[in-house]
């Protein structure tokens, strides 16, 4: 289940369920050897990730808030107030919280991949804001997800901010999006952060930073695949590669092995010579058009769009 899934996401646990072991093997042994990105976030992973937002490099979630702080009252005026907020990958929650003050909402229902992470994380936040319900939900939601009963059926507002939405294939994208859509309730929306296209040297620069906290990120896959799957991966023998691919119009991200390396996993092995790679990560950059484009195809309408003044990151609200 996802719920299990989920708990095997954590530091602690030892081994991965059959279904992610079976998934992480068929991943290696691909042609192209890939390993899903929802492995990144264990919960090391999930603080290295916090600590890319803080990077100088890393644009995006500063100018996301830089939106938020100038168009708040537009953007609160737009999606109303009250009702539940759900928040998808949700992290550290830092995000919704800041928005609790403009949209007040009734509940939050925080999901997220790295449950133990999202608890301690929800925990803090109960207490600063005692009269919004909490529900978090530590689920892998990307695989289709059922909110619980209590979560009323009206005024469900998904957040969605980061750009998390680009690490996803645009197909799979409009999947989820779908998923979003017939899970709104009565007089719902979506309100999501989009990349935008900009100067790949911008994009280089936020994918490999000087601190290596991003290669860090990516490493610890490793780390979490060696529990998961009982892996012998050796960090040392694989180094963070990530660049910007136009034709695409994405962010890809690896690992590349620095030497000859026989791995070896619990039912498998495989050989992967000196320069090979495995892909880790992809992180798609849209324009407004072929985001609306997306939104479309997945049966959204009306959508309303902030961005800062160099153009570098949208926030939109959709309805269906
Ligand atoms: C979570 N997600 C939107 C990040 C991104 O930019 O694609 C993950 C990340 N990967 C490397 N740096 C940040």
């Amino acid at each position: 289940s996802t719920a299990e899934l989920a708990r095997c996401n954590e530091a602690g646990a030892a081994q991965g369920s059959p279904a992610v072991l079976a998934e992480i093997s068929t991943g290696l042994l691909a042609r192209r050897s890939h390993i899903s990105p929802k492995y990144l976030y264990d919960t090391l992973g999930s603080r290295l990730f916090e600590a890319i937002c803080e990077l100088d490099e890393y644009y995006p979630t500063r100018t996301e808030a830089s939106i938020f702080t100038s168009h708040g009252e537009a953007i609160a005026a737009c999606v109303g107030q009250g009702g539940s907020l759900i928040d998808l990958g949700a992290g550290n929650c830092a995000k919704a919280a800041s928005l609790f003050p403009l949209l007040r909402p009734q509940q939050y229902v925080p999901l997220d991949i790295s449950a133990e992470f999202l608890a301690t994380a929800v925990a803090g936040l109960q207490q600063r804001f005692p009269a919004i319900a909490m529900t978090p939900l530590g689920v892998d939601f990307s695989a289709g997800f059922q909110l619980p009963e209590h979560v009323s059926k009206s005024r469900r507002v998904f957040f969605y901010p980061g750009s998390s939405i680009g690490n996803f294939s645009p197909p799979q994208a409009v999947g989820l999006l779908r998923n979003l859509r017939d899970n709104l309730g009565a007089d719902g929306g979506l309100l999501i952060g989009i990349d935008l296209v900009k100067q790949s040297s911008v994009l280089d620069a936020a994918y490999n930073d000087e601190l290596g906290v991003t290669a860090a990120f990516n490493l610890n896959l490793l780390r979490h695949v060696n529990r998961l799957a009982g892996a012998n991966f050796d960090l040392r023998q694989w180094q963070h590669c990530a660049y910007f691919d136009e034709a695409a119009s994405r962010i890809e991200m690896h690992l590349q092995a620095q030497c000859d390396v026989t791995l070896r996993w619990q039912g498998g092995a495989r050989q992967f010579a000196r320069g090979e790679r495995i892909h880790t990560e992809d992180s798609y950059k849209y324009t407004r058009g072929g985001f609306n484009q997306l939104l479309a195809s997945a049966g959204f309408e009306a959508v309303q769009y902030w961005t800062d003044p160099a153009n570098w990151f949208a926030v939109l609200y959709a309805r269906a």
